[in-house]
């Protein structure tokens, strides 16, 4: 994907404008470009993804764009029930069609989280009580929800390295990955670099990534169903360890109901995606 390059008349084509808008468009600076060995223009994915969210365009030949077609059916309108059935069904390629058509309409990684892809999940939490495939339904779900919100990270633009970056994953014992890509995909979105840990991962790995990336501020995202004990055990711990580091603890998740507040003085726990993408930008601007 990242290789991936239009000329004028390819970009013209995808979004139904004539050639010579694009160039209008590219000599006022509204598109950048890169011009090859024989001066030609060539635009990058990545930033012709970023013009069209930016300007609201309506994208007309999808096929075009390399990436996985993408809903010609308005995308703003995409709801959590949508994507539920298509989530249900295991319709991969529906899935991503819809994630990434909502991200092309010009939607944030964290609208669409926590209105869209945390909802439909919440529906498909309940199917594994009444019905054995609910389980397979369920993984299968995060697969695909996965390979949707990857393929909306490399189409993301490109930052360099003087972006702030965040750390982040689920803390030890915790298996569950949507949460934690979510929030790296949600920083992405928001302009900053996120490097992200996954599920499962001990205080100590999480101390050595901040001591390697020098992030401002380190996400942990709770869901796993652990007692309050071990969960407040794990963020001592972890505060413990980056007593040092200029990095501020942010704490989300399900499972982040369960520490009481007053025991994490210094600590931030928050609810959302878009909660956590305002918190970081205070925290930046700071
Ligand atoms: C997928 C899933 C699993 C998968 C996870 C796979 C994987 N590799 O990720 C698997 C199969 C492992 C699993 C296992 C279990 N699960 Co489960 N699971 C779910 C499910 C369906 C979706 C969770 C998810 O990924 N949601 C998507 C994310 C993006 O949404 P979210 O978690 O709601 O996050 C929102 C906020 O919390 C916030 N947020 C999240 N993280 C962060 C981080 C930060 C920093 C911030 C600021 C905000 C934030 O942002 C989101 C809003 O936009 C939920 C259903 C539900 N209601 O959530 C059940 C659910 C959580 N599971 C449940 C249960 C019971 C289990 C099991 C015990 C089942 C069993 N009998 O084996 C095991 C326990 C596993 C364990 N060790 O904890 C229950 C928990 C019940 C409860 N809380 O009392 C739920 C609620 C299902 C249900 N309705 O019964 N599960």
């Amino acid at each position: 994907v990242d290789a991936s390059t239009f000329s004028p008349k390819e970009a013209a084509e995808i979004i139904g404008v004539s050639e010579s808008s694009i160039k209008r468009w590219v000599d006022a600076g509204h598109i950048t470009v890169h011009r090859t060995k024989g001066g030609h223009r060539r635009i990058a994915l990545r930033e012709l993804v970023r013009f069209v969210r930016a300007e609201s365009i309506p994208i007309v030949r999808p096929d075009l764009l390399g990436i996985e077609a993408v809903s010609r059916t308005e995308p703003r309108e995409l709801t959590d029930s949508m994507l539920f059935s298509l989530l249900a069904q295991g319709n991969g390629p529906s899935v991503r069609r819809a994630l990434v058509g909502g991200y092309l309409a010009g939607r944030s990684v964290a609208d669409l989280v926590d209105d869209v892809v945390a909802p439909a999940f919440e529906k498909l939490g309940t199917l594994w009580t009444h019905d054995d495939d609910g389980v397979f339904i369920e993984h299968r779900a995060v697969t695909l929800c996965m390979e949707a919100l990857h393929q909306i990270g490399l189409i993301m633009p490109e930052r360099n390295g003087q972006t702030p970056v965040m750390v982040g994953g689920a803390p030890s014992g915790d298996p569950y990955i949507l949460p934690t890509l979510a929030a790296a995909l949600s920083l992405r979105d928001a302009g900053y670099l996120a490097v992200q840990l996954g599920a499962d991962t001990p205080p100590t790995a999480f101390a050595h990534a901040v001591n390697e990336h020098r992030p401002r501020m380190v996400w942990v995202a709770m869901t796993s169903l652990q007692r309050a004990s071990t969960l407040q055990r794990f963020i001592d711990e972890l505060a413990d360890l980056l007593s040092d580091a200029p990095a501020e603890i942010v704490v989300g998740g399900q499972a982040s109901r369960r520490l009481s507040h007053h025991q994490n003085a210094g600590i931030t726990i928050l609810s959302s995606m878009r909660e956590l993408v305002f918190h970081v930008r205070e925290v930046v601007a700071s």
